[in-house]
């Protein structure tokens, strides 16, 4: 059974608050985040986080960690970097930092663990009543076709199938919601991409599986089950589909974030060019600063939005 909520829609934009979907949550005298070790009756979550504007979300913790250090550099932000302290200490499930008006927050590898990340990040804003929040995934990829090192803004989200969709079993019915994206967020993020020399910037589709390799055509897991030249035509049809990267969560944040009104984007860098191979054989230091390409871009843009440049 195919049930399209599509009709969900971003009604709740008035404000630019957070909007829940969920009418059990007004019932709730309480509302534990559980994986995040926050609570509405255990901390003051307006107080912490009242004054958020940008959200940043990626795989892993150590980087979320650097991105919130820079980031606080780069806003010039008064007191001493390396004293940011994670957030979500009392859990070693997601990492989370403050820099001023940005929040950094680790998300894990694949879509169920950034949809648990997710659905308590999302009830968070709403607690704080933040206003006006952009959330941005800073991620790494498997390039289709593009030079290593190339940063990929993504136009729309797709999943395995090529389709601008998420599916999601609920009640045992399969629920399916919409992929898109804010155009212009990404427009804005393609020119600062642009503006910063040397940060080769496209925009492109995005795919999103459910595996690092069966999942994405990759002949060097424990298991394959296809040829080359079968590896060969799925990517030059996803090529033909407009994908220029693939990863592993996009879908399903860009389906939470449009069905609770939350502008967001998808920036990932690539590792490699999958048309050429599958192993990331790329040195670890030229890997480091491949990563760090997303957030010179966020940076630059997080700066703009402030009034910084
Ligand atoms: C990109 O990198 C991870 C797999 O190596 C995964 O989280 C993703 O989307
Ligand atoms: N992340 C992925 O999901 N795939 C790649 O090929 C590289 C990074």
């Amino acid at each position: 059974i195919l049930l399209n909520v599509g009709n969900e829609s971003t009604d709740c934009l008035e404000h630019g608050l957070v909007h829940v979907k969920n009418p059990h949550l007004d019932f709730m005298e309480e509302d534990i985040l559980y994986h995040f070790n926050l609570g509405t009756k255990t901390h003051n979550l307006p107080a912490m986080f009242g004054d958020i504007k940008f959200v940043c979300v990626g795989g892993s913790a150590n980087r979320m960690k650097a991105f919130a250090q820079f980031i606080f550099k780069e806003l010039e932000l008064k007191g001493d970097c390396n004293d940011i302290d994670d957030i979500c200490a009392g859990t070693d499930r997601y990492s989370m930092y403050k820099a001023g008006p940005v929040l950094s927050i680790s998300h894990g590898m694949g879509v169920p663990s950034i949809s648990i990340m997710m659905h308590e990040l999302i009830k968070l804003l709403h607690h704080a009543r933040c206003r006006d929040v952009t959330l941005i995934r800073i991620g790494t990829s498997g390039g289709v076709g593009l030079e290593p090192g190339t940063v990929v803004i993504t136009d729309t989200a797709v999943d395995s199938f090529f389709q601008p969709q998420f599916e999601q079993v609920v009640l045992g019915k399969v629920i399916v919601r919409s992929t898109q994206l804010d155009e212009n967020l990404a427009q804005e993020l393609l020119q600062c991409g642009k503006e910063i020399p040397n940060l080769p910037t496209v925009l492109g589709n995005t795919m999103c599986t459910h595996d690092f390799y069966e999942g994405q055509g990759r002949l060097d897991g424990a298991l394959c089950s296809f040829s080359t030249e079968d590896k060969l035509e799925y990517l030059r049809k996803a090529h033909k589909a407009g994908v220029r990267n693939i990863e592993m969560e996009s879908t399903v944040f860009a389906a939470m974030c449009r069905v609770c009104g939350l502008k967001a984007a998808v920036i990932c860098v690539t590792l490699l060019d999958r048309f050429k191979g599958d192993q990331i054989s790329t040195p670890h230091e030229l890997l480091l600063e491949y990563q760090q390409r997303p957030q010179y871009l966020v940076s630059h843009f997080i700066k703009k939005h402030l009034g910084l440049h």
